[in-house]
């Protein structure tokens, strides 16, 4: 250390030390700006293949298809809904680090630092074009990035170290790579044109992407949906407890739980859209737009839909009123028959246009339930991230083997033939909902006052119904809660129990008993593979 700093005390030598140093800095800057022009261009091809093709949202499609379980419900759990922000900045991040460790070594190789750039080019084409629903046409976004981004780079380190192999004049015609002087001005003038040309591709790419998506909310603001010719039955007054704290018994749409793997939600046309229904034992295959479907017998019913990746007392559950067509009436018209009946397919797999496949029982579909094709939900045409135009619902089964969203395909198989997205990544091939209960109020590690205390929340136990919820404190009797009148067995039942309290820290534990008389197991089980089981508590230190 001490030699050094004596030998930058020669005027000329700290000269060149802080102009090799601005090199580098420079030559890192150069790594950057090349990675932004990369991102730039492919926005741009990217709005001509589809937006979902871009570098960024393939390479994190990719993560994500990778992802075990154990870590998205790590990372759902951690980040919430901003799970998929985190992973993109995550993806910008390292990104940039190898810019600029590539911008370094093309200072030192410049053919070689180039050469390499159209590698992470074929990086992100192998990530889009290996999505589930990948195209060949996917990888075109980044490969020209990448081939752009390599000339870029090319250009600027050129400025950095004068042309390629001659010897530098300012570094006495030796040929030293690293001369003390350099084209500064040449250098800053390559940068921010490549810069500013490709903040002008990706602002343009961005510009054609938003009309395309003006187009589909335009479609989604002319929908009226129709009145249901089969509606559902009010909400009987009282199924809201009117409990502060508790969950609304409908949940609203802006605050419905919203889980997917899709980084760009889809944005599809509804006069554009279509369904085809097809398959194995379909005598009269289908294909339907949403006019089609608007035309048929619609119905309403209020459906409660949890996630499997829900822990006990977790907040992936929500209760919508939704309007569509009824499931089992479109396959019978496709002359689907239940395996009951004889039918040869005991799978339904519904395909998404972002390339989600789910499995569900063709059984339960045809069982009579209320599965739909739903179109609205709580008095509205689908939000975008609910699966507009249509989704399919299904009382009874979790999200992932049931409500596949932005729906575009239903294929007719077997459970021997055929394993969906989640079940390939170690979920369950069939997942009922299990029996939960959940405290909403107090919350956990409050500090209510001695005295009585509402214990409020909700049960869910849906296609069976909820009939009992039961409270104890600190392991004691258990007492049993006043519900919340039932609004039918697919949906989730307030109830609140008065507690005494008295001063002093205590635990709060709920169980819920459901239609057919079974009480939900205190065993604690993980989400894997096919839900959470356990009760919920919660600890509270009453003043
Ligand atoms: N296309 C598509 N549909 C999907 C999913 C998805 O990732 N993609 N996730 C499923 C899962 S796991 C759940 S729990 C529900 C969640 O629906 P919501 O986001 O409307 O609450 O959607 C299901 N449908
Ligand atoms: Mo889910």
């Amino acid at each position: 250390m001490k030699a050094e700093r004596n030998d930058s005390q020669t005027h000329g030598s700290s000269g060149s030390r802080r102009s090799r140093w601005a090199r580098r800095a420079l030559a890192a800057l150069s790594g950057l700006v090349a990675a932004f022009s990369a991102l730039g261009v492919a926005e741009l091809v990217a709005a001509a293949v589809r937006p979902e093709a871009g570098p960024v949202t393939a390479v994190g499609g990719a993560v994500i298809d990778r992802t075990p379980p154990a870590v998205k419900d790590f990372a759902v759990r951690e980040f919430g809904t901003n799970d998929k922000l985190v992973l993109q900045l995550g993806i910008l991040l390292l990104l940039a680090v190898f810019a600029m460790a590539v911008g370094l070594l093309a200072l030192r190789h410049r053919r070689i630092g180039s050469a390499v750039v159209p590698v992470f080019g074929v990086l992100g084409a192998v990530a889009a074009a290996g999505r589930p629903e990948g195209q060949p046409l996917d990888a075109l976004p980044s490969l020209v990035g990448g081939l752009v981004a390599a000339g870029a780079l090319y250009v600027l380190i050129g400025r950095l170290t004068g042309p390629a192999g001659a010897p530098s004049p300012a570094a006495g015609g030796t040929a030293d790579r690293s001369p003390a002087v350099f084209d500064r001005r040449g250098f800053v003038i390559a940068a921010t044109a490549v810069a500013a040309a490709s903040a002008g591709a990706g602002a343009v790419g961005r510009k054609v992407t938003a009309s395309v998506q003006a187009g589909a909310a335009e479609s989604r603001r002319d929908i009226v949906l129709p009145a249901p010719g089969s509606a559902a039955p009010a909400v009987p007054r009282g199924a809201d407890l009117g409990v502060r704290g508790v969950s609304s018994f409908v949940t609203p749409n802006r605050s419905f739980y919203r889980v997917d793997t899709a980084l760009v939600v889809p944005r599809v046309d509804a006069g554009s859209w279509r369904l085809r229904i097809h398959g194995k034992g379909v005598t009269r295959p289908l294909t339907l737009s949403y006019r089609d479907l608007l035309r048929r017998e619609i119905v309403e019913r209020d459906i409660t839909l949890t996630c499997v990746s829900n822990e006990v007392g977790g907040p992936y559950v929500g209760n919508a009123r939704w309007i569509g067509v009824r499931l089992s009436d479109l396959l019978r018209e496709a002359g689907v028959r239940p395996p009951s009946d004889g039918g040869p397919a005991d799978q339904l797999v519904s395909r998404s246009v972002d390339g989600m496949t789910i499995g569900t029982p063709v059984e339960d579909v045809m069982d009579g339930r209320d599965a739909m094709l739903a179109l609205g939900m709580n008095g509205e045409p689908l939000p975008f991230d609910h699966g507009f135009p249509v989704r399919m619902v299904v009382p009874g089964l979790y999200g992932y083997v049931s409500a596949c969203k932005w729906i575009q395909d239903i294929e007719l198989t077997t459970f021997d033939a055929y394993d969906a997205y989640w079940v390939k990544r170690t979920w369950a091939r069939r997942a009922p909902i299990k029996t939960q209960s959940r405290i909403d109020t107090p919350r956990p590690f409050a500090s209510p006052s001695a005295g009585t205390v509402p214990v409020a929340g909700v049960a869910w136990a849906q296609h069976r119904g909820v009939s009992r919820v039961e409270v104890r404190v600190d392991g004691g009797d258990w007492h049993t809660a006043r519900l919340g009148a039932p609004a039918g067995r697919d949906t989730w039942r307030q109830w609140v129990w008065e507690w005494p309290a008295t001063s002093g820290s205590h635990t709060l534990e709920v169980r819920a008993t459901d239609g057919t008389g079974a009480t939900q197991t205190d065993a604690r089980v993980g989400t894997v593979p096919d839900g959470a089981t356990g009760w919920h508590s919660v600890v509270v230190d009453v003043s």
